[in-house]
């Protein structure tokens, strides 16, 4: 039984647009504190030479780009990039690494010392890794990772006009094993690859009807990368993230809705209509994982504009001076 039909979740998405963001902005007053924003830094701990061929991807070994393949980083190294984010504000600190899939190697063993020494630090801890299978879940789970980020991308139908390596099918098996070894599922995709609106409507009815909705949903308006497929995109206007992030919202009530890669060129108007409309997440810090992002005196000046705060860790804190402050 569907929580939502593609044909539900096409009329919220296709509602005159100020009548879709006042029913979304409702949507997220009742469920979550006005103006409290999930502040989360995105560290690439292993980036470039990716087998994978995602049209988008600056890391993808099939591509030319401009991204410098740099081994895995050590454990003290992520740990000092989460004493400063921390610093800044962040709640959450989101690991990723390049690859097809988690292997049980050396690299892996990394990984699960980087979440420990994070969670140390008093921060939640999320991992984007590639696929993975339940076992791997709860070795990540065991070493207290709070979620697990695996995109859907975009629509079923889509998908392999973006990523031929691999299939939709096997995001959602990865889905399954993030949310069998209970292990929270940020899960969203990226809009302004040349997909429709149905297509936008079908990633949309995928998340909004996993098993256990994702507590994180991740939007992303494309960056096109110089090299990639996708190159030569038209930026995504922010009537189109709009439409994304309130029907988002709608659909999945209760989930962290973040306006993620493509902020760097949106005004505060534009941020602040997406918060309106019920986004209540960023990634903080001036990087992605390859691309820029607002600087961090840019998003606290905006927070202060705004009255937005952000939301305490949900990890105990070694001492009450650690409390996230605005810089
Ligand atoms: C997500 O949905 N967006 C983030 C995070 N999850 C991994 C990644 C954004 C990458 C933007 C392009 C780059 O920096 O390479």
């Amino acid at each position: 039984m569907e929580r939502w039909t593609k044909a539900q979740i096409s009329d919220i998405y296709n509602k005159p647009l100020l009548q879709l963001m006042y029913e979304s902005s409702e949507v997220y007053k009742n469920n979550f504190e006005v103006g409290e924003i999930v502040v989360n830094t995105l560290l690439s701990v292993k980036t470039g030479g990716c087998p994978e061929d995602c049209s988008y991807c600056s890391q993808s070994s099939k591509y030319v780009t401009d991204v410098k393949a740099s081994r895995m980083m050590k454990v003290e190294a992520v740990k000092a990039k989460a004493k400063e984010a921390k610093a800044n504000g962040t709640t959450r600190f989101c690991i990723s690494s390049m690859g097809t899939r988690v292997r049980d190697n050396h690299d892996f063993d990394n990984v699960l010392e980087m979440v420990k020494a994070v969670r140390e630090e008093g921060l939640e801890v999320c991992c984007t890794l590639g696929m993975l299978n339940p076992e791997q879940a709860g070795r990540l789970k065991d070493a207290g990772l709070n979620a697990y980020n695996h995109n859907v991308d975009t629509s079923d139908e889509y998908y392999d006009k973006i990523i031929t390596t691999r299939t939709y099918k096997d995001r959602l098996e990865t889905l399954e094993a993030v949310a069998g070894s209970g292990l929270k599922i940020c899960s969203g995709g990226i809009i302004g690859m040349g997909e429709t609106d149905e297509d936008r409507v079908g990633m949309l009815h995928t998340l909004a009807n996993l098993p256990a909705q994702p507590e994180s949903v991740p939007i992303n308006c494309l960056v096109p990368i110089k090299g990639t497929p996708l190159e030569q995109n038209k930026r995504v206007d922010v009537w189109e993230m709009l439409r994304m992030v309130a029907t988002a919202r709608i659909t999945m009530p209760q989930a962290v809705v973040r306006i993620s890669a493509g902020r760097e060129i949106m005004s505060l108007e534009e941020q602040a209509l997406c918060f309106m409309a019920g986004a209540n997440s960023i990634f903080a810090g001036n990087k992605l994982l390859t691309t820029p992002n607002p600087e961090i005196g840019t998003d606290n000046y905006m927070f202060n504009l705004l009255g937005l705060k952000p939301r305490p860790s949900s990890v105990p804190q070694k001492s009450s001076a650690d409390l996230p402050t605005i810089a």
